[in-house]
């Protein structure tokens, strides 16, 4: 336990889920929903493409650059780690954070390679723990239905349904599962009910954990 258990603080929230499970989009409602309710919050989203480490990832990404399966998770950690004293700075300044993705994206994308799940959740040691953590649900199947993939490495069905069965051992109960298939709205309204409890939590000094 870190800092003043009583001290009221941001909310960390995560939200994870196959590509085209609608989770970039529901990240920016919910924070238009806290700013117009007064609450000060940000959207984060990894990989943050906008550090070197971030461009190494994008170039990956796009199919421009080759690397090792190892390396290339070692890189998303270190992106991640590489916002973390921001991270800790900005919730204990009272500002919650929404993130489009974050350790669990880490392990389930690297997992579907064939990685070693307990070598893949090692980098991610000490991160900040999320108050809670947003899995929008939806079959590999019907996320391809959607408008189709861009054309980045992992979008691809038979590569998502490797990271939809990594994404059910990651699962714990603490997660608050979202059925994704949803209209737009309703999804939205699910979420902003355990958003707004979550962020209540840590107003009232919720301990933060890493
Ligand atoms: P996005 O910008 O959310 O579309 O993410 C880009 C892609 O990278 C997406 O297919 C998910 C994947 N991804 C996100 N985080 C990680 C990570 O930490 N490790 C791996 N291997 N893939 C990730
Ligand atoms: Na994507
Ligand atoms: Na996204």
């Amino acid at each position: 336990i870190e800092g003043n258990s009583k001290e009221s603080r941001g909310a960390l929230v995560v939200l994870e889920g196959l590509d085209r499970s609608g989770k970039s989009s529901q990240c920016s409602r919910l924070v238009s929903l806290l700013e117009r309710r007064g609450i000060s919050a940000e959207l984060w989203r990894f990989p943050d493409r906008t550090t070197s480490v971030g461009q190494m990832i994008s170039s990956y990404l796009t199919n421009t650059s080759e690397l090792d399966d190892h390396t290339i998770h070692l890189l998303f950690s270190a992106n991640r780690w590489e916002k973390r004293s921001l991270m800790e700075t900005k919730l204990k300044t009272g500002t919650t954070l929404i993130v489009d993705r974050y350790s669990y994206s880490g392990v389930a994308f690297s997992s579907a390679k064939g990685l070693d799940m307990e070598w893949c959740k090692a980098p991610e040691i000490g991160l900040l723990a999320p108050d809670l953590v947003a899995y929008l649900d939806i079959s590999p199947e019907k996320a391809a239905e959607r408008g189709g993939y861009g054309g980045e490495r992992y979008e691809k069905l038979e590569f998502q349904k490797k990271v939809a069965d990594c994404y059910e051992v990651l699962r714990d109960v603490t997660w608050k599962a979202v059925d994704a298939c949803q209209p737009i709205e309703d999804v939205e309204k699910q979420l902003q009910e355990i958003v707004l409890d979550c962020v209540t939590e840590c107003q009232k000094g919720r301990p933060l954990f890493s």
